[in-house]
C-alpha cells in the first residue's frame, strides 16, 4: 500500500497523501499499550497535583478539574512501536490553563501516574497549546485502558510521553528520566526526528 507520500505537506489530506513520521505505519484501531495493570481510580479521591520546585503545590479535585475550561482537539498520535493514528478527537484541559498561576523557574517536568508510571519532558513542551490533560476521547469518557479518568496528551512527542492515569506533574530544575527513558528510550522522543532510543 502506497500510504506514505512525501512532499504533500500543505494539501488537503486524503489517505493517499499522508506524510507519516519516518518508520511509522497507519492504524485505524486504537491499540492499548500499558506497562502494568490498569489502576482502579475512584473519582471521589482523584486529584491532579502540580508541584513546583519551591515545594508549592496546586491541586484539583475531579469536580474542580471539570470546572476548568476544556478544549476539543484533533491530533495525530505516534507510538514508538511504530503505529500512528491520525485525526484522533479528544477533550481536555490545556496545560497552559493548569500552569497559568504556577510560579516556577523550572525547565523540566516529570509527569507521574496512578500506578507509578513516570515520563519526563521539557516544561516548554507542555506549554503554548501543545499538551492537555484529556478526559474524553471520541465523544465519550476516556476508557480506563486508555488512561481514564484522565491522561496527559502530548501528541507532538512519541505517545509514551502521554502518561495515562495521570496524577500530577513535578516541575524540576534538572531533567529526570522517567520509566521508559530509564529503560533506554530517548529522553525527548520527537517522532519526526525518529528519536526512539538513547543515541538516536
Ligand atoms: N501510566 C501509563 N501511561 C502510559 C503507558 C503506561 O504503560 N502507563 N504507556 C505509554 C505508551 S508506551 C503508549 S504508546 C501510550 C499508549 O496509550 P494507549 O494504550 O491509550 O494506546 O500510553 C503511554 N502512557
Ligand atoms: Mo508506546
Amino acid at each position: 500500500m502506497g500510504i506514505v507520500s512525501p512532499g504533500f505537506q500543505g494539501r488537503p489530506r486524503s489517505p493517499a497523501a499522508v506524510t507519516l513520521p519516518p518508520g511509522q505505519y497507519l492504524t485505524e484501531d486504537f491499540p492499548v499499550l500499558s506497562a502494568g495493570p490498569t489502576p482502579r481510580i475512584d473519582l471521589t479521591g482523584w486529584e491532579f497535583v502540580i508541584s513546583a520546585e519551591n515545594g508549592r503545590q496546586q491541586r484539583w479535585s475531579w469536580s474542580e478539574f471539570l470546572d476548568l475550561p476544556a478544549e476539543d482537539v484533533t491530533v495525530d498520535i505516534h507510538c514508538v512501536t511504530k503505529w500512528s493514528k491520525l485525526g484522533t478527537h479528544w477533550r481536555g484541559v490545556s496545560l497552559d490553563t493548569l500552569l497559568a498561576d504556577v510560579d516556577t523557574t523550572a525547565d523540566y517536568a516529570l509527569a507521574h501516574s496512578y500506578g507509578g508510571y513516570t515520563t519526563n519532558l521539557p516544561l516548554a513542551d507542555l506549554l503554548d497549546g501543545q499538551a492537555w490533560i484529556a478526559h474524553r476521547y471520541d465523544g465519550a469518557d476516556l476508557a480506563p485502558e486508555h488512561g481514564g479518568p484522565a491522561r496527559l496528551l502530548v501528541p507532538h512527542l512519541y505517545f509514551w510521553k502521554s502518561a495515562k492515569w495521570v496524577h500530577g506533574i513535578r516541575l524540576l530544575p534538572d531533567d529526570e528520566p522517567g520509566f521508559w527513558e530509564t529503560a533506554g528510550y530517548h529522553d525527548y522522543g520527537d517522532p519526526w526526528r525518529e528519536q526512539r532510543y538513547q543515541g538516536d
